[in-house]
């Protein structure tokens, strides 16, 4: 099954995050396809927090979503990841954002993630890979969602490594 994942991280050293995070995921059989650019993002939901970095990658795995999550849950625990305020700071979160055209609603885990066409952070990064895939559910492109949404979080591209030292 094909997986689109979004990565954030907003403590520590924020890029090796990324990246440490997509390390760990390709141990547990899943394989990166595409990596979209890494972008920082302001803060959305919990304003009072440090600047995002996100990144989304399509994956291909065996395993299913709710493996997929169990594993995600697992690389977050790893890198010590705390409980902390709903939205709030965080070494890494990896959501699911899509698994291939399925849709599903239990009550620990909904794909379509529920909030995805709502956040720039999460569909320009998106659309950098995956520009005409389409929501199974609004049956919009992702290209469609990032004009639809009208969020005004700010996003930005960061091109190399060197940019990812500097802050906001
Ligand atoms: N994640 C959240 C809440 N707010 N804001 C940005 N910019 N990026 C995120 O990944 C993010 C957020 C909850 O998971
Ligand atoms: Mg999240
Ligand atoms: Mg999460």
């Amino acid at each position: 099954m094909i997986y689109y994942l979004g990565l954030g991280s907003n403590l520590g050293r924020r890029p090796a995050n990324l990246a440490r995070a997509r390390r760990l995921l390709e141990r547990g059989d899943v394989e990166v396809l595409a990596a979209s650019s890494v972008y920082e993002t302001e803060p959305v939901d919990y304003a009072d927090q440090p600047w995002f970095l996100n990144q989304v990658l399509k994956v291909r795995s065996q395993l299913d979503p709710p493996e997929l999550l169990r594993l995600a849950q697992a690389v977050e625990a790893e890198m010590k990841r705390r409980p902390t305020v709903a939205k709030g700071p965080r070494t890494i979160d990896i959501d699911i954002l899509f698994a291939g055209d399925l849709v599903l609603e239990t009550p620990g885990l909904v794909i379509p993630h529920p909030r995805l066409q709502l956040r720039n952070f999460v569909l320009v990064p998106l659309k950098e890979i995956a520009p005409r895939l389409r929501h199974p559910v609004f049956g919009k492109t992702v290209a469609e969602l990032v004009l639809s949404a009208g969020d005004p979080g700010r996003v930005k591209k960061r091109i190399g490594p060197r940019s990812l030292r500097s802050g906001p």
